[in-house]
């Protein structure tokens, strides 16, 4: 069904979320009776961007050179910056202080006002994801790792969520948006070197400075961050090499391949092994790129270096979870108090005299 036409019949329910911060509101409604979420982020300011090529563009695009073509900003496109005003009014204006509200001129292609996503049919867990909710910090341990998360995700994957990834790595759905695609289709032992890399759904596809990318493998044997051994590790190093390569590259170096922040999330959304492509200047969406969500690709591949064959089987894993995932009704919700009353927290440490 067309996109327009869905959101045109969305019946608003109630707000799940708003943030100020990334100025970002997802909604809960129905379109013909079942249940939609609707969310919109406020796109950011669109300027112009001037590579000053050097005179050797053939080692500029290899390596060390790209590095060092300067990019001048400037705002002299219709569109761009605060040159397209088209109404102001002042609010107040104290010494050498003015401060006012503009409307700047929009443009569906060049200029949009928000970038708009809708998932529907939505599932209770779509749903859960979107909802506001208390969060806690857990130290997932290989033991509970075994225990309670490795049962859950085995059925997680066996329950045929992740129709989208399929299809974006077999079925060239969104393959006009793919920037880079590494697979051999025979069973070969090159085969798991494959990758797909494209925009994700959180990115305008307009401005580089909030670039988002998303890179997909083909490896179906891994789920999470926790199925990687050392013996991944050059496969790893590989991939991040690739990546830091091909994007660039496909952005005219607008954005240097040190300017990128390669993460995985724990615990994911999807039960998939993929790389989060994020421009350095973002700040984040969410909980996207925080300490106990994001972990650093580089600090992955270090981390395989010391522990031992089985990798991040071994480790303990940091992280918070809300109240509204899965994990906290399936052992979480105890595992946390248990976790608190070991560590000796509430109880104060003994007073200090000086
Ligand atoms: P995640 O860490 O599993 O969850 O990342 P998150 O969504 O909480 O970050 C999944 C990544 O895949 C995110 O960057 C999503 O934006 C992206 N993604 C999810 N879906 C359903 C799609 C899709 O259909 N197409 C594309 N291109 N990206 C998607």
């Amino acid at each position: 069904k067309d996109f327009s036409d869905l959101i045109n019949r969305f019946e608003f329910l109630k707000v799940l979320d708003t943030n100020p911060q990334t100025k970002t509101l997802s909604l809960l409604g129905t379109i013909d009776n079942k249940k939609a979420i609707m969310t919109a982020e406020k796109t950011h300011f669109i300027f112009d961007e001037t590579h000053l090529h050097s005179q050797d563009q053939s080692k500029a695009s290899t390596g060390n050179l790209a590095k060092k073509i300067p990019i001048f900003y400037h705002c002299d496109d219709e569109f761009s910056c605060v040159n397209n005003i088209e109404c102001i009014r002042e609010v107040a204006s104290n010494d050498v202080y003015h401060w006012g509200l503009i409307v700047l001129k929009q443009h569906i292609t060049n200029n949009p006002t928000a970038r708009l996503n809708l998932i529907w049919p939505a599932s209770p867990v779509h749903i859960k994801k979107y909802e506001q909710t208390p969060l806690h910090m857990i130290k997932e341990t290989p033991e509970l790792y075994n225990r309670i998360v490795k049962p859950y995700i085995d059925e997680i994957f066996n329950s045929g969520k992740l129709d989208w990834v399929n299809d974006i790595l077999y079925n060239d759905i969104e393959k006009e948006r793919v920037i880079y695609k590494d697979f051999v289709e025979k069973q070969s032992a090159k085969a798991s070197d494959g990758v797909i890399i494209l925009p994700n759904t959180k990115w305008d596809g307009v401005n580089v400075d909030s670039l988002y990318l998303v890179a997909i493998v083909y490896r179906n044997d891994l789920r999470t961050v926790r199925d990687l051994k050392q013996s991944d590790r050059e496969w790893l190093i590989n991939l991040d090499r690739k990546i830091r390569s091909v994007v660039p590259a496909n952005y005219n170096y607008a954005v240097h391949s040190d300017e990128l922040r390669l993460f995985v999330h724990y615990q994911p959304s999807y039960y998939y092994f993929h790389v989060h492509i994020v421009n350095i200047k973002h700040p984040g969406l969410e909980d996207n790129i925080t300490a106990g969500r994001a972990i650093l690709l580089d600090d992955v591949i270090d981390s395989l270096k010391f522990l031992g064959p089985e990798g991040y089987l071994k480790k303990t894993i940091s992280y918070s979870i809300g109240e509204n995932h899965e994990l906290w009704s399936k052992g979480f919700k105890q595992e946390v108090d248990k976790q608190l009353d070991m560590d000796g927290v509430p109880c104060p440490p003994p007073a200090v005299n000086f």
